[in-house]
């Protein structure tokens, strides 16, 4: 299996990441990558690949125009601004506030655009993320050419990301952009199957009212974990995409056996919507010693996760996200492609 890499996602390492009244240095750091990098090279899982530049023309079909000018001005408008510190937002619009009214200060356009302030924004954020959307591209570009899975190493991650608002570590939402690539490359359904241990909010935004893209996804219970707002059993789409929309949240401390029954559960319902494609928001971090989340999947379980997703036999993408043990990421990630690949 190909992996698609850029060494840009450097270019986004904030100093800053607001947890628990404090700030520390970002859980979601350029590290996590290269324990992905030496574990995908010490178990010969297939080339590394450089990918070509990000293609906004599908993202453009899926995000809002204001918000991708926004997160390519931030910085520069801030700094001019007289900011000192990193791009954080303070406050975000609330219940009963307008959302039809975009700031003309950057302060409080940083406001409208964001969604969790535990994220800011860096000199090279937007650099980082058209990278990470690039690996992403690539990793698709390959399945639809045939390929039977290809693995977008992407950071920073996307899932959180809706189509204009950034937060959760995430700023442009990979696999949306995936699965849209997906359909204009003939597939007439797609599906997300988002692992990450948090709700792919984001993913699920974006999809809500579309019957072609079915979002599934396990993840901490909302009432107990980020994202919270979203993510309940009963959200289940909108319009045409009533019943494309599939989550199960299960509580702190789940173990591999029912986060196994809840992915064979998804597996089915993947399945019979008649999925041509299969994007993987591939997060690791429903890992048992994640520092931010509350499962305990042991290393082997990924394994068997990766083989349960390749016995679909779908062209796949798998696209990385969370995961922030960080010395058991790289292990953890390729587990859940080598168990694929066995399938
Ligand atoms: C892509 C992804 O996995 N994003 C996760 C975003 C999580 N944001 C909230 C993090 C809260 C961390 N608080 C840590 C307290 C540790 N004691
Ligand atoms: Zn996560």
């Amino acid at each position: 299996m190909q992996t698609f890499f850029s060494e840009d996602h450097r270019y986004h390492f904030p100093q800053a990441e607001l947890s628990g009244g404090q700030f520390v240095t970002p859980y979601e750091r350029p590290s996590r990558v290269e324990f992905v990098l030496s574990r995908l090279k010490e178990r010969g899982l297939g080339d590394i690949v450089a990918p070509p530049g990000a293609d906004l023309k599908p993202a453009r079909r899926i995000l809002d125009e204001g918000f991708l000018r926004f997160l390519e001005t931030a910085w520069d408008e801030w700094k001019a601004a007289g900011m000192k510190g990193e791009v954080i937002a303070a406050g975000m619009p609330t219940r009963r506030q307008r959302h039809d009214r975009i700031p003309r200060n950057i302060d409080g356009k940083v406001e409208y655009y964001c969604h969790a302030s535990e994220t800011a924004i860096t000199q090279g954020t937007w650099r980082a993320a058209l990278s990470s959307l690039a690996s992403a591209q690539a990793a698709q570009r390959a399945v639809a050419g045939g390929a039977r899975a290809a693995f977008g190493l992407c950071r920073p991650p996307g899932h959180h990301a809706t189509s204009d608002q950034y937060g959760g570590y995430c700023f442009l939402n990979n696999a949306a952009v995936a699965a849209e690539m997906f359909r204009l490359d003939g597939a007439a359904r797609v599906a997300v199957l988002d692992i990450d241990f948090h709700h792919g909010n984001g993913t699920q935004d974006i999809f809500w009212r579309r019957g072609d893209v079915l979002f599934a996804s396990i993840h901490g219970d909302p009432l107990d974990s980020y994202p919270y707002f979203a993510g309940f059993a009963d959200e289940t789409g909108e319009g045409e995409g009533e019943g494309c929309t599939l989550n199960v949240p299960l509580p702190p401390g789940t173990g591999y056996g029912p986060w196994s029954a809840a992915l064979d559960d998804l597996i089915a319902r993947i399945r019979d919507f008649g999925a041509e494609a299969l994007v993987v928001s591939l997060g690791v971090d429903a890992y048992k010693d994640d520092p931010i989340s509350f499962f305990r999947l042991d290393s082997p379980d990924f394994t068997d996760a990766g083989r349960r997703i390749g016995r679909m036999g779908l062209p796949t993408v798998f696209l990385m996200e969370g995961g922030y043990a960080i010395e058991q990421v790289g292990v953890n990630t390729v587990n859940v492609l080598e168990g694929f690949l066995d399938a």
